[in-house]
């Protein structure tokens, strides 16, 4: 995180009073503070509809123009949009307020360049910030009269062609990067495609940005046997995560799965991002279940859940299994939940190791959900770590002739033990 401290105002849709709007700009504020931001003061204006030049009104833009006049000597000298703005709309605010202005597409867009620690992570911020660049080119002839009017025909001609020129450039840089990209994806998918073969469930981690979702692979992590346990980044910040990270995890007698963490979600997401991270993203849609991280803390936890869902919508991956693990449950007041969780949600602290069990057991529980329940003989010739490794055995009993279990068995591989039925 940058640490050097820079003041700035906000502009916000809404009323104050708004308790969503409060949270919304709470949490623009945290992401401000993530590029190095101090927030000194916050506008609000409540719109009934988008002034194609202006954004908001301009009467508005006069105010804060006249306050940050007044206000000189707190040192801001930037408005931050808490909504996307175009080319033209930026301009034309900042030649009536005085003040630099940014939106949030471009806060968050920051954030990203600053987290991408792999090439991967790296080439899609560059082509996310390709796609906002190239939506945001702007006409340099075009002025705040034209757009008001509708545009103009003079200079028109020349300014077009420019900005026309500029597309493609960006186009082409566009091709070029995703080339790129396709080449890391297609060495990254063949180190995959082993565990996509693989007969062990893959699932994946969603949800809100802070949620805690890395912080649940690194205690799968822990408990894990498995040779493979290189721990993800897991911090207080937004976006920490920016990177697929794919992991075995095999927990004592507990069935083997493939487990991934992903980027975190946030409302309004733009999405120049969701486009630029499709690669990263298809992690999730090829799982055979998906692990919802909610922050039971939040306020507005609903919303979060709701934002996740329609991010995961619009990737397709809507549709599957997905169990939520209500977290962070130690921050509640006594008593937490007035309700009892659903059959798939439990309420959970990952900073509890006694909840790990139950977190196990739950997620287990739910990959075999449509698993047959068999009892076996398997003769001792059969290695029976194996085949707690590939199913899920609930009793194992010691005979002369062999190990009588009870088992749901893994569908991919049900046929190695149809011999051995009893
Ligand atoms: N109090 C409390 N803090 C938690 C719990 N689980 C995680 N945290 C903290 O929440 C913060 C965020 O955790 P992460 O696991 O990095 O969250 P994430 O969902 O991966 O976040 P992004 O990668 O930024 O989307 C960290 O400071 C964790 O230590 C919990 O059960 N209780
Ligand atoms: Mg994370």
């Amino acid at each position: 995180m940058n640490e050097n401290k820079e003041k700035v105002y906000i502009l916000s849709l809404g009323s104050a009073l708004d308790p969503f709007v409060d949270h919304f700009c709470n949490e623009y504020k945290m992401l401000l503070k993530e590029i190095g931001y101090e927030v000194e003061h916050i506008f609000y204006q409540n719109i009934d509809s988008v002034n194609k030049a202006t954004f908001v009104g301009k009467g508005k833009l006069e105010a804060i123009h006249d306050y940050y006049m007044d206000n000189k000597e707190n040192g801001v000298k930037k408005l931050a949009c808490a909504f996307e703005i175009t080319a033209v709309q930026k301009k034309n605010m900042e030649d009536i307020t005085g003040l630099t202005v940014f939106d949030r597409t471009q806060v968050i867009l920051d954030i990203f360049d600053n987290n991408a620690k792999t090439r991967e992570a790296k080439l899609q911020v560059e082509i996310a910030k390709l796609y906002y660049s190239k939506a945001h080119l702007i006409n340099e002839s075009a002025s705040y009269s034209q757009v008001t009017s509708g545009g103009g025909a003079h200079n028109k001609g020349e300014g077009e062609k420019e900005i026309e020129l500029k597309r493609r450039r960006i186009a082409n840089a566009i091709v070029q990067k995703n080339k790129e990209l396709e080449e890391i994806k297609f060495s990254r998918s063949n180190s995959r495609n082993a565990r996509r073969d693989s007969i062990l469930p893959k699932i994946s981690i969603v949800g809100y940005t802070n949620a805690g979702k890395s912080t649940l692979m690194n205690k799968l992590l822990e408990a894990s046997k498995a040779q493979e346990k290189k721990n993800v980044l897991q911090k207080d910040a937004l976006f920490a995560t920016l990177e697929t990270s794919t992991r075995l995890i095999s927990i004592h007698d507990f069935p083997e799965f493939i487990l991934t963490d992903t980027v975190g979600f946030i409302s309004d997401l733009p999405h120049y991002l969701i486009d630029a991270f499709r690669s990263t993203l298809e992690e999730i849609t090829e799982a055979d279940l998906l692990i919802q991280v909610v922050d039971s803390h939040s306020p507005f936890l609903n919303d979060e859940v709701r934002t996740t869902n329609e991010v995961l919508m619009s990737l397709g991956a809507d549709t599957k299994k997905m169990i939520y693990l209500y977290n962070k449950y130690d921050l509640l007041d006594k008593g937490g939940f007035t309700t009892l969780p659903k059959k798939n949600e439990r309420y959970v602290s990952l900073q509890n190791d006694e909840d790990l069990e139950t977190v196990v057991s739950f997620i287990c529980e739910a990959i075999s959900v449509d698993w047959k329940k068999a009892n076996l003989l398997l003769p001792y010739s059969i290695d029976i770590n194996g085949f707690k490794k590939e199913n899920y055995c609930l009793r194992v009993e010691a005979k002369e002739n062999g190990h009588e279990v009870t088992a749901k068995l893994n569908p991919k591989i049900e046929y190695k033990y149809k011999d051995y039925l009893l």
